[in-house]
């Protein structure tokens, strides 16, 4: 379970698959993608891409920590940052202004406004990093991720019976995906070790009690 979430696992079950073809992405059929994910190729240009990842490669990242444990990816987040360490959810330093941008489009890819996305995380996955199997917190709302510099294979899973049901979405390069609905709150979400660097940044809105709206 701790390694599963680590995403440091790496069984040869999983050597084996890295080792398989490349899925033709979405041709000649778009995957199914797990209801109330939605998923947009090419929300950013190529030049952006560039100067985002040139930007992000200077941040101060640090390894993921859950419980004493660190991953094998590293992370930063900015507005909100959840910490694994007991502590939940604290505020955290502003979003960056050369991150504005990149939001505003995120935002009206899941058709809500830029300001509602109050929360980023961004994770470098370095060769071999990957994230295990999980939901996103409970206190995060819609989840929106892009991808940079290289494709990842997001795996889904829900339990059916006593199987799990399975999908698997290529997260391309300068793409987008939602998770809201039955993709955000029943289907879970990994990553397997990455075979050359990428970013996300994902984007979160915050769940709120009444009181606090
Ligand atoms: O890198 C990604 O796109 C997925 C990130 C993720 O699942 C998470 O931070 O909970």
């Amino acid at each position: 379970m701790l390694t599963e979430l680590l995403g440091t696992q790496n069984p040869p079950e999983r050597i084996a698959v890295l080792a398989l073809p490349q899925p033709t992405l979405f041709e000649p059929d778009p995957p199914a993608l797990p209801e109330g994910m939605a998923y947009r190729r090419e929300l950013i240009a190529p030049a952006e891409e560039a100067k985002l990842a040139s930007l992000i490669a200077e941040l101060p990242f640090a390894p993921f920590q859950f419980h004493g444990f660190e991953g094998n990816r590293r992370t930063i987040s900015y507005g909100w940052h959840y910490a694994f360490d007991g502590s939940g959810l604290r505020e955290a330093g502003p979003i960056p202004v050369w991150l504005l941008p990149l939001r505003e489009k995120a935002a009206a890819f899941a058709g809500l406004p830029a300001e509602a996305l109050e929360h980023v995380l961004m994770i470098e996955y370095a060769p071999g990093a990957g994230i295990g199997w999980h939901r996103d917190r409970p206190d995060f709302g819609d989840v929106i991720g892009i991808s940079l510099l290289a494709e990842a294979r997001l795996r889904f899973r829900r339990k059916a019976g006593d199987k799990w049901e399975r999908k698997n979405v290529p997260a391309e390069p300068r793409s987008a995906y939602l998770l809201r609905g039955p993709a955000r709150s029943e289907w879970e979400h990994s990553i397997p070790p990455m075979e050359k660097l990428r970013y996300s940044v994902t984007f979160r809105t915050l769940k709120r009690a009444p009181d606090q709206l």
